[in-house]
């Protein structure tokens, strides 16, 4: 039984099966670069395991046994629906913007045997698919994750693994949070020492780093072409002191503070008052607004226990100018509810309702995170050793899929809910098998929250679906937690 997460729009299936074959090729009908790059990327996701050549022709019409790739006019799908058709002929991939037809290259990948994801040839097997109509659409326009490389830094090649991830399960945004009290993790080339010292260690003492301009720039090509916008996160005024141990002439005093390798939060503030921190947050807003292709800017603004709320504001609305004049919408954690937001203005709940309805009272469109729901650094159960628990409870798999984003933050209207992210925090993750048991299977659920229609999304239906997914995950090596709520093959 074909089983495809984030379940689609709308699939029916038959009995009959479409088998690829060694001479299938992969067609498309126009020359665009893009389709082709599209088809390219599903052929080399096809040819490992089955072993054939899967060649790509331009201009073509399809044959039995080959794959259909095309972009056309269809009502309805927007930039990221598509619509898949598989006969025993012919398989279709349709869209009407490449985003989509490269989620349907995405969907194709997950009707095959799962074995189709092993990157060694599995001789003896039969690629086929079940034959059937999908037509999809998400839900949401903003399906994304946070990963937050400052308080353990994770190097260009684990960002694109997740990338990867990130996209076979449809999700279209990775925000990046750059700088925290433990670290500073991107050069800024007119304040090196952000990076060189700013950037030396991590939480637990543990090893530091930072992305050069070119390494960034790097992971957000390599986003871009996976249909992924890349959000930078500059957290402020809190969360500074990776900042300020860098610069003595950032402080109030004048005198820096020692690198911070810790766990607490709320200690750390920019100086409000000092016309340099304008300087310093326009330096930095310019440079990575330069490097950044996406419209977003992230400028934190949580936990801020160590500025008043005077202060707060006044910060806030001066950094909002400095974003806007170098092209960009802010984005704010909820807090920034508390300001006059401009207008445009995207705000991110995690914590407290109340203040992000006064985000959304001003008109503010809201990125729904609730940590009880979408933080993955919160442990499963009470002996998960990896993870934190400030929320009071635990969250298994189970806890994470069954909210919806439309109705859990009183006050806030789903017309005023752009989309889900789901957020790591990494003051106790430090590998990459680390990240991978804490982020997945959750957020295969939080991807189907975000893509999938309301109607019909069950626990019921999920595990079962999930289990089936999960060998999947399995042949690609995500190192996932096997929750005891899921009866995985
Ligand atoms: N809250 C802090 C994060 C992180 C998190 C860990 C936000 C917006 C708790 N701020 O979530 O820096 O410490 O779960």
């Amino acid at each position: 039984m074909t089983s495809i997460l984030p379940i689609p729009a709308l699939a029916q299936f038959t009995a009959q099966t479409f088998t690829l074959r060694p001479d299938s090729k992969i067609v498309m009908t126009g020359d665009s670069a893009e389709v082709f790059w599209v088809a390219s990327f599903l052929a080399a996701r096809l040819r490992p395991a089955t072993g054939f050549e899967l060649p790509v022709r331009m201009q073509s019409r399809p044959e039995s046994g080959d794959v259909l790739l095309e972009v056309a006019e269809a009502p309805g799908l927007g930039e990221e629906g598509y619509e898949l058709s598989a006969t025993p002929e012919t398989v279709t991939l349709r869209a009407a913007g490449n985003a989509g037809l490269f989620y349907a290259a995405q969907t194709l990948r997950q009707m095959f045997p799962p074995e189709i994801e092993s990157g060694l040839e599995q001789p003896g097997l039969a690629w086929t698919v079940q034959c059937g109509q999908i037509r999809d659409v998400p839900r949401y326009a903003w399906r994304g994750m946070m990963l937050d490389v400052g308080r353990h830094f994770f190097p260009p090649s684990t960002v694109k693994r997740l990338i990867d991830l990130l996209a076979y399960h449809k999700i279209n945004v990775l925000h990046l949070h750059l700088s925290d009290d433990q670290g500073w993790r991107i050069m800024i080339e007119s304040w090196p020492w952000l990076a060189l010292h700013g950037g030396s260690t991590a939480t637990n003492g543990d090893p530091g780093g930072f992305y050069t301009q070119d390494d960034y720039r790097d992971i957000v090509a390599y986003a871009s072409q996976r249909y992924i916008t890349v959000v930078p996160e500059i957290d402020m005024p809190g969360h500074t002191n990776a900042a300020l141990a860098s610069y003595e002439e950032l402080n109030e005093n004048g005198v820096a503070p020692n690198l911070y390798t810790g766990i607490r939060v709320g200690f750390s503030s920019l100086a409000v008052h000092k016309e340099i921190t304008y300087q310093f947050v326009d330096d930095v807003v310019r440079e990575i607004a330069a490097l950044t292709p996406g419209s977003y800017f992230h400028i934190g603004g949580d936990e801020t226990l160590s500025t008043t709320e005077e202060d707060y504001k006044y910060f806030i609305e001066r950094v909002q100018a400095i974003v806007a004049r170098h092209g960009k919408r802010m984005i704010g954690w909820e807090e920034v509810g508390k300001t006059r937001l401009e207008p445009g203005a995207l705000v991110q709940h995690w914590w407290n309702k109340e203040v992000t309805a006064r985000a959304a009272t001003q008109g503010a469109k809201i990125i729904a995170s609730p940590a009880g729901r979408t933080y993955l650094d919160i442990k499963y159960h009470d002996h998960t050793t990896l993870g934190q628990n400030w929320t009071g409870a635990f969250t298994e798999v189970r806890d994470s899929y069954e909210w919806d984003p439309s109705d859990s933050i009183e006050g806030v209207p789903d017309e005023s809910i752009l989309g889900i992210e789901a957020a790591l925090w990494t003051e106790t993750i430090f590998t990459e098998g680390n990240l991978e048991f804490m982020v997945f299977p959750r957020l295969c659920g939080c991807a189907e929250i975000g893509w999938s229609p309301r109607e019909g999304r069950d626990w019921e239906s999920y595990r079962q679906r999930l289990a089936s997914h999960g060998k999947r995950l399995a042949k690609m090596g995500v190192q996932f937690y096997r929750s005891e709520q899921v009866d995985w093959d």
